[in-house]
């Protein structure tokens, strides 16, 4: 275990990449980005100019020639993970993974078999929202049971807008993923089956997406999520979840931006992108990531919870194209993720 800050390497200087450098740059403690690995090197160059001292390389493989991590942060898009993920646990270095672990569940079954033969769990994956303060206020909330049993969640999730490229399928991959990995955390059981409904179609939506939608989760002992999905709100980042419990409501979500009063109007501000949203809960999830990692230990979401994440993605693909609910196909847990 080093001695002195952990040596964490960046690699993908994109958007999410280049806000890890700053996060741990300047807000981690006992931690410094070592090393920024992007296959554009002015690009990595750009994002490393927020860490001081830390070296550019425009491969994996350099970066490990090199030695200059002690862990990773992964911020590659998704489809280039499960290479990326092979070669960081063949190096045993712990990796924190920005989701989804892989794209498909076929692959992220891959990566979890070789996790499980290098015989330590290595991998936590990016579901940020785990360490929101407002979802970990209702996960203990719904495990006290003060209200009685959780019966239902509602989630809402919008977004301001997407780029013109982005796709029905990504809307499922990228946006719905959270809720689903959100239900996963509440609940502390796997989805079942999912079922994806289009209605009216914003004249607003980008071309590629059939925007909003309706996404019907359930879990194995039965209990409903729904989820309104709306990709191009225009209004900004809102997410929010009401549960409902035998004897009481609670509501999560509203704690972003700030309340205003101007020109005869009280409101709220709400924020434009998730950056802001979860900011605090990026930096937990960087810090307790971080402090695991010095401990030998993953306690945020696993390799397991990735792949459960992926394999209801394939089912909400599959149930957004034929409609119907579909099934949730999972293989059997393996006692190393218990
Ligand atoms: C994006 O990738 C995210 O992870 C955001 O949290 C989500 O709201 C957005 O829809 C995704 O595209």
């Amino acid at each position: 275990m080093p001695s002195q800050d952990l040596r964490v390497a960046v690699i993908g200087a994109g958007l999410m990449g280049a806000d890890h450098v700053e996060r741990i740059a300047h807000r981690t403690v006992r931690a410094e980005v070592s090393a920024v690995v992007d296959i554009d090197a002015e690009r990595a160059a750009g994002a490393a100019k927020a860490a001081e001292g830390a070296r550019c390389f425009t491969s994996v493989e350099e970066l490990l020639q090199a030695q200059a991590a002690d862990a990773v942060v992964l911020a590659t898009p998704g489809f280039l993970h499960e290479e990326a993920l092979l070669t960081i646990l063949e190096a045993g270095l712990p990796v924190m993974c920005e989701k989804p672990l892989t794209p498909d569940p076929e692959s992220s079954l891959r990566v979890i078999e070789v996790e499980k033969a290098a015989g330590q769990q290595l991998i936590q994956v990016g579901f940020m929202r785990r360490f929101d303060a407002g979802y970990r206020r209702l996960k203990q909330i719904i495990d006290s049971g003060e209200y009685g049993e959780l019966l239902m969640l509602h989630h809402q999730h919008r977004n301001a807008a997407t780029p013109e490229t982005f796709t029905d399928e990504m809307l499922i991959h990228d946006s719905a993923v959270h809720e689903f990995d959100a239900v996963r955390f509440f609940s502390g059981e796997e989805i079942s089956n999912v079922q994806v409904r289009s209605g009216r179609r914003s004249s607003l939506a980008t071309k590629l997406v059939r925007d909003p939608k309706h996404v019907t989760i359930q879990t194995a002992s039965g209990l409903l999520a729904d989820v309104e999905i709306f990709v191009n709100a225009q209004l900004g980042y809102q997410v929010h979840t009401q549960a409902s419990f035998e004897r009481g409501v609670v509501k999560i979500g509203e704690s972003g931006g700030h309340e205003f009063t101007a020109e005869q109007v009280t409101g709220r501000q709400i924020d434009q992108s998730f950056h802001t949203r979860f900011v605090d809960a990026y930096d937990a999830e960087i810090q307790q990531w971080v402090d695991d990692v010095l401990a030998g230990q993953v306690t945020g979401p696993n390799a397991w919870d990735g792949y459960a994440a992926a394999a209801v993605c394939a089912a909400g693909v599959r149930a957004q194209s034929e409609g119907g609910i579909v099934e949730v196909a999972l293989a059997e847990k393996p006692d190393f993720y218990a």
